[in-house]
C-alpha cells in the first residue's frame, strides 16, 4: 500500500479488468528498456545502519536522510538485494527489529537530468516490511508491506538544477502488528528479574524466518512524460460468466496512458518468431489469432510455454512536442475454469504435481538470486512438476517470468499467513488485505502462469468474524480479476471452516503422523481419506492437498523409519499417495509437498535449523525423498502427456469450447 505525498490514493483509479472495483493509482508494469524506456539496476553495495536506539527513532530524530549516512555514524556495506540478517558476524543485527537505514549515491546519464520531457522513476521490488523513501534528503514515497513493488516518479527532484547525482536514502521498519500482512505482536517482556528495561520480542504465527531489507532490486528507469501506464491482457469473459465457455484464440486488451489525453495506440501481437499475427488501435480492443498456439503447461503439450509478444506503441502531441512511447509485453493464450470436479486449462482436465516454495537461502535470506532461481526451475523440471504455490506471499516477478516460459503454473498466494489473532480480523485487517490483493493483482494479472490466487494460508478461519472476512476479501479479488479462480489454503476442520464457503477450489493442508500420532504411518490413509471426504460431501468443489510432509535431515537413516530420518519421510509420502492416487480420479486436482526445499525458521525446539520439510536441502541437494516425487511426477505426466485428443467440449452453456 503507497502511502504518503508522492503516492495518495485516487478516489477511483483505472479499472482492472473485467468489472474491477481498483482503487490503485497507476500500474506497475515491469521496468522494460525499449526503443523509448532505460533501465539502471542499483544493485551492488548500499551504505547501511540498524538504529539500536532505545526508542528505535534516532534516525527521525536526527534526520539522517539530510546528508550522507557517513556524517551520521558509523555504516555497514550491504548487498542489494539481499536480506541483511545472515550476512554478518553480529547477532544482534541477525534478530534486529526496528527501523534500519540503506543509502546509496548514484550518477546519472546527462539526458535524464537535463532532457524534461524524460520522466525518471525510482522502483523498488520490494522492501519488507514498511519503507519510506528520499532523494536528496526529500521524501518520496512510503509503503507498506514487504512482498510487492512501488514506486515514485522523481522527475522534478532530478532535473531541478545542475546535479548529476542523486543520494537515495531508504529506511525500512521490520515490525509485524496484528493489522500487517503478515501478521506480529510485539512483546515487552517486563519482569525486571528476567530482562533487562524495554526488552521486547517480534511473536509471529507463521513458520519463516522474518527474513528483512531490500530483498529484490531497486532500479531507475524512463520513460517519456507521456507513457504507457498499465496493460491489461486476457481472454474474454462470456457474458453469463461461464469460464468454461471462452473461445481461444481471441486476446483482450486494455492500455492506461498517463501525461495527455491526446494520443493514439497501436498493438501488433508477434508470435514466437516475430511474425505479426494480429494488430489492433486504440486504447483498448480485442485482437483475433487465428490458430491460436495456446500457452499449455510444461508436459502437457509438445509445445508448452508458447509466449506471443504484445507490442504496444503509443504517440502524443505534448507542448514539447510528439512523443512516443513502447513497451512489450509477453502473452500466454490460456483459459482457465473450474468444475465440481476439475480445473481445466483450456479445457482440458490440469492435476497440479508440485511444490510449496519459500523465497529462502543461505546467507542472501530472502534476497532475489538469478543462479538459485535457475537452479530452482532446472530441479522443477528435473522433478517433473508442473506448478507451485508462492507459499506464503508474492514471490519475485522473475520468477513469475520464468514460470512463464517454461510452462510452471502458479498458485499466487497474498501475504495473509498467519492470521490467528481475533484483531487480525477486524476493518482495519481487512482494508488492508484488499489493498494488498490490488497491488498483487495489479503486478500479476499479465501472467498466463498465474492460474489461481490464494488470498491466505491457514487463517483462524474458525473464528466468528472469518466469514465476513473471507467472503468480503474473496468477492473483492474475483471482482478484480473475474477471469481466475480464487482460494484461500484452509487447516479448519470442515465443518467450522467459515471462509470455504467462497472459495472455488478447496485447498487443505494436513500433517498426519507428524504433528500427532507421531510415527503412526499405518493411519495416514484411513484420515487423508476421510479429510477428502468431508470436504467433498459438504463442498462439491475440486480440492487440492495444498501441503503434506515429514522433516527429515539429510543423512539420517533409519530403518524401520523414525521420524526425521529419510526413510520416515519417504514412507509418510507413500501414504499420501495411494490415497491421493484414488482421490484424484474423482475430484482431487492436485498435490504440492511441503516443501521443495529446507527454509530457515525462528529458533524453537522444534526446529532444527530452520524447518527440514524439504525435499531438497537448503543447498538444493535431494533427499531420498526427491527420486521419490520424480519417479511419480514423471508417471503422472505420462498419464496425460500429450493426450490432446483429451480435450473435450467443456461448455455447459451456450456456445462450444474447442481446442
Ligand atoms: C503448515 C504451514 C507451513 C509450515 C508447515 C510446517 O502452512 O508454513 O511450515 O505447516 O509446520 O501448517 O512445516
Amino acid at each position: 500500500m503507497l502511502r504518503g505525498s508522492a503516492g495518495a490514493w485516487a478516489v477511483l483509479g483505472p479499472l482492472l479488468w473485467g468489472c474491477g472495483l481498483a482503487l490503485l493509482q497507476g500500474g506497475m508494469l515491469y521496468p522494460r528498456e525499449s526503443r523509448s524506456r532505460e533501465r539502471k539496476e542499483l544493485d551492488g553495495l548500499w551504505s547501511f545502519r540498524a538504529d539500536f536506539s532505545d526508542n528505535r527513532r534516532q534516525g527521525f530524530e536526527q534526520q539522517w536522510y539530510r546528508a550522507p549516512l557517513r556524517e551520521s555514524g558509523p555504516t555497514l556495506d550491504m548487498p542489494v538485494p539481499s536480506s541483511f540478517n545472515d550476512v554478518g558476524q553480529d547477532g544482534q543485527l541477525r534478530s534486529f527489529v526496528g527501523w534500519v537505514w540503506y543509502e546509496r549515491e548514484i550518477t546519472l546519464p546527462q539526458r535524464w537530468t537535463e532532457d524534461l520531457g524524460t520522466r525518471v522513476v525510482l522502483r523498488i521490488g520490494s522492501a519488507h516490511y514498511y519503507a519510506i523513501v528520499w532523494v536528496n534528503g526529500v521524501h518520496v514515497v512510503e509503503h507498506e508491506g514487504g512482498h510487492l513493488p512501488f514506486e515514485a516518479d522523481i522527475s522534478k527532484l532530478v532535473q531541478s538544477g545542475p546535479l548529476s547525482s542523486c543520494r537515495i536514502t531508504i529506511a525500512i521498519n521490520n515490525t509485524l502488528s496484528p493489522h500487517t500482512l503478515p501478521p506480529g505482536t510485539i512483546l515487552y517482556k517486563t519482569d525486571p528479574s528476567m530482562y533487562p528495561k524495554g526488552y521486547f520480542v517480534q511473536n509471529t504465527k507463521f513458520d519463516f524466518f522474518n527474513y528483512a531489507g531490500l530483498h529484490r532490486s531497486v532500479v531507475l528507469y524512463t520513460t517519456p512524460t507521456t507513457y504507457i501506464d498499465d496493460i491489461t491482457t486476457g481472454s474474454p469473459i462470456p457474458p453469463q460468466g461461464d469460464l468454461t465457455c471462452r473461445t481461444p484464440g481471441l486476446v483482450n486488451y486494455q492500455i492506461i496512458i498517463q501525461g495527455s489525453d491526446h494520443f493514439q495506440v497501436d498493438v501488433s501481437l508477434l508470435d514466437e518468431e516475430g511474425k505479426v499475427v494480429a494488430k489492433g488501435a486504440g486504447a483498448e480492443g480485442q485482437l483475433q489469432v487465428p490458430s491460436a498456439h495456446l500457452w499449455w503447461p510444461y508436459l502437457m503439450h509438445e509445445h508448452p510455454a508458447y509466449l506471443y509478444s504484445l507490442e504496444v506503441k503509443m504517440m502524443a502531441q505534448t507542448a514539447v512536442g510528439p512523443v512516443s512511447d513502447f513497451y512489450t509485453l509477453p502473452v500466454g493464450i490460456r483459459t482457465v475454469a473450474v468444475t465440481e470436479s476439475q480445473f481445466l486449462i483450456n479445457g482440458k482436465p490440469f492435476y497440479f504435481r508440485g511444490v510449496n516454495k519459500h523465497e529462502d537461502s543461505d546467507i542472501r535470506g530472502k534476497g532475489f538470486d538469478w543462479p538459485l532461481l535457475v537452479k530452482d526451475f532446472n530441479l522443477l523440471r528435473w522433478l517433473g512438476a508442473n506448478a507451485f504455490r508462492t507459499s506464503h506471499y508474492p514471490y519475485a516477478e522473475e520468477v513469475l517470468q520464468l514460470c512463464d516460459r517454461y510452462g510452471i503454473v502458479v498458485i499466487d498466494e497474498s501475504p495473509g499467513v498467519g492470521i490467528a489473532l481475533v484483531e487480525s480480523f477486524s476493518n482495519v485487517s481487512l482494508q488492508h488485505h484488499l489493498e494488498v490483493m490490488e497491488e498483487m493483482i495489479r503486478r500479476d494479472k499479465n501472467h498466463p502462469a498465474v492460474v489461481m490466487w490464494s488470498v491466505a494460508n491457514e487463517p483462524a478461519s474458525f473464528l466468528k468474524p472469518a466469514g465476513y472476512y473471507f467472503k468480503t476479501l474473496i468477492a473483492h479479488t474475483k471482482a478484480l480479476d473475474p477471469s481466475r479462480p480464487v482460494t484461500f489454503v484452509t487447516n479448519t476442520n470442515y465443518e467450522a471452516d467459515l471462509g470455504a464457503p467462497y472459495v472455488d477450489v478447496i485447498c487443505v493442508n494436513s500433517y498426519y503422523s507428524w504433528y500427532h500420532d507421531y510415527g503412526h504411518m499405518e493411519v495416514i490413509q484411513l484420515q487423508l481419506a476421510t479429510q477428502f471426504e468431508n470436504w467433498y460431501k459438504a463442498y462439491q468443489k475440486p480440492m487440492i492437498q495444498s501441503e503434506y510432509g515429514a522433516d527429515a535431515i539429510e543423512g539420517f537413516h533409519e530403518d524401520p523409519p523414525l521420524m526425521f530420518s529419510e526413510e520416515y519421510q519417504k514412507g509418510l509420502l507413500k501414504q499420501y499417495h495411494v490415497v491421493l492416487d484414488q482421490k484424484r480420479k474423482e475430484y482431487v486436482v492436485g498435490e504440492l509437498i511441503w516443501n521443495f526445499a529446507d527454509f530457515m525458521t525462528n529458533q524453537s525446539p522444534v526446529r532444527m535449523i530452520g524447518n527440514r520439510k524439504g525435499i531438497f536441502t537448503r543447498q538444493r541437494q535431494p533427499k531420498s525423498a526427491a527420486f521419490l516425487l520424480r519417479e511419480r511426477y514423471w508417471k503422472l505426466a505420462n498419464e496425460t502427456r500429450y493426450q490432446r485428443s483429451a480435450v473435450t467440449s467443456q461448455c455447459v452453456g451456450s456456445g462450444l469450447f474447442t481446442v
